[in-house]
């Protein structure tokens, strides 16, 4: 498997001096049906402690095109597409706030990214902070043994059929995006095993990279995976984010130029 273009023109982005932290979260998947993980995130990101906030990815359960942001078209679709592009701009007063395209919201743009004064970053991408360099991925990318699902990614994520997609009219495009959910859902239900991140093709973007770690979501399986000893190298995985849950899935990645990575509940990332 060919490394990414993306990766062998890296693009790196270097942190200001006076970052120091930066958080990662990922895999929300926002929608207007579950407020609870809605109100946690408005919570999470008006009071984030954060000098910049990388979203890698599934910030929204589904985004069919940067059209929803004016023209969704229910009124409590619109509060919601409306509401998440207030939080995004109030936090982006306070801290910077980037944005990693996921499996869900591939389709967000340029046009929604500024609208929400979020910068979009390549996946992969690098983040050169506190003397290190961080790769940073959705992750989906690396989960190569799902062949099905990779066929699929290429597909969509190909300039034709995104073409074909957007001319679409907008309840269209919702009607498949539920139509793709359901049917990831009954693979679910019916229990098809579960991808994980191949850990050499994780090991080969580390080495071209130049990158001691990589961080990702989109498994929902965080932990903490060393990958090599010499040189050493690992890579983080973020938990998806779920306040219905027992316990609440709430969790923040996040790296300090003292403390190095830590993962911290939500109550714990803000201020209060
Ligand atoms: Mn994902």
């Amino acid at each position: 498997m060919p490394l990414p273009a993306s990766l062998t023109d890296s693009e790196t982005l270097v942190a200001p001096d006076h970052w120091r932290c930066v958080d990662f979260i990922s895999d929300l998947h926002l929608q207007a049906a579950h407020a609870d993980t809605y109100a946690a995130w408005v919570r999470y990101m008006s009071a984030s402690e954060a000098d910049a906030i990388f979203i890698l990815g599934d910030l929204f359960e589904a985004w069919v095109g940067d059209d929803v942001l004016d023209a969704a078209p229910t009124a409590q679709e619109r509060v919601f597409e409306q509401g998440c592009q207030v939080v995004l701009k109030r936090a982006a007063q306070r801290a910077s706030v980037y944005f990693m395209r996921g499996n869900r919201d591939f389709l967000l743009d340029q046009k929604a990214a500024q609208a929400c004064s979020m910068r979009l970053l390549d996946d992969p991408c690098c983040l050169d902070f506190d003397k290190q360099r961080w790769l940073l991925s959705h992750g989906d990318e690396l989960c190569t043994a799902d062949r099905p699902y990779q066929a699929f990614r290429a597909m969509v994520r190909g300039s034709q059929w995104q073409q074909d997609f957007l001319a679409r009219s907008l309840q269209e495009r919702q009607g498949v995006a539920r139509e793709m959910r359901a049917q990831s859902e009954a693979r679910k239900t019916r229990g098809e095993i579960f991808f994980d991140v191949d850990s050499d093709l994780a090991l080969r973007w580390l080495s071209q990279a130049q990158a001691q770690t990589l961080i990702h979501g989109h498994t929902h399986q965080p932990a903490q995976h060393a990958l090599s000893q010499q040189p050493l190298r690992s890579r983080w995985v973020l938990s998806d984010w779920d306040a219905s849950a027992q316990p609440p899935r709430l969790e923040v990645l996040r790296l300090c130029k003292d403390t190095g990575l830590r993962r911290l509940a939500l109550d714990a990332a803000i201020k209060t």
